[in-house]
């Protein structure tokens, strides 16, 4: 596993195996929870800003380069009538999670359903809305990584030991 660098939306580092693709800075504030959290298991990841529709032919382009480039899951954010990660899908066979941003206008629900309801051949990952589904999606990307790699395995056991220990050890 390669360590991460220090990431921000936007920036890159060599060698990702996940990318965090959201389709606008204003996404940040929730999606900072994954990159936060792929940070924690060590994970070599990029935050980048690519919209579905600002314009389109980025996210094709990165869609369509992102196995030659070594990436092994893609978490695509997106608010609204969300088509990010249904787009991305499309242009690669690499998993994508899809995490539904909380909209204005519908507080989520359109963006949990635009995300989710994918027709049958495009598959799209979707976790829960907002802050926990970021963190989940990174969750799972983990988990993606670790079928091949028994050293993240161990991590993600030690991961779900600690929150059991916080749980058992809580006293009110
Ligand atoms: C989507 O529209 C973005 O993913 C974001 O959640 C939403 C609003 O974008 P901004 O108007 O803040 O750029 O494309």
């Amino acid at each position: 596993i390669k360590m991460a660098k220090k990431s921000d939306a936007g920036n890159t580092v060599a060698n990702p195996l996940v990318a965090v693709i959201m389709g606008s800075k204003s996404d940040w504030d929730t999606m900072r929870h994954a990159d936060k959290t792929l940070s924690d298991f060590g994970i070599a990841h990029e935050c980048r800003v690519i919209s579905a529709h600002r314009p389109p032919s980025l996210a094709g382009e990165f869609g369509s380069t992102a196995e030659a480039r070594g990436l092994e899951v893609i978490i695509a954010a997106a608010g609204g009538a969300a088509h990010l990660a249904g787009v991305l899908a499309a242009h690669t066979t690499l998993p994508v999670l899809g995490v539904p941003m909380r909209s204005e206008a519908l507080n989520g629900l359109d963006s949990l359903l635009a995300t989710g309801q994918m027709p049958a051949g495009i598959p799209v990952g979707r976790t829960a809305i907002g802050k926990p589904g970021g963190v989940n999606a990174a969750l799972l990307a983990v988990a993606i990584l670790a079928n091949s790699r028994p050293e993240l395995r161990k991590k993600l056991h030690d991961f779900r030991d600690a929150q059991e220990r916080k749980i058992r050890e809580t006293v009110l």
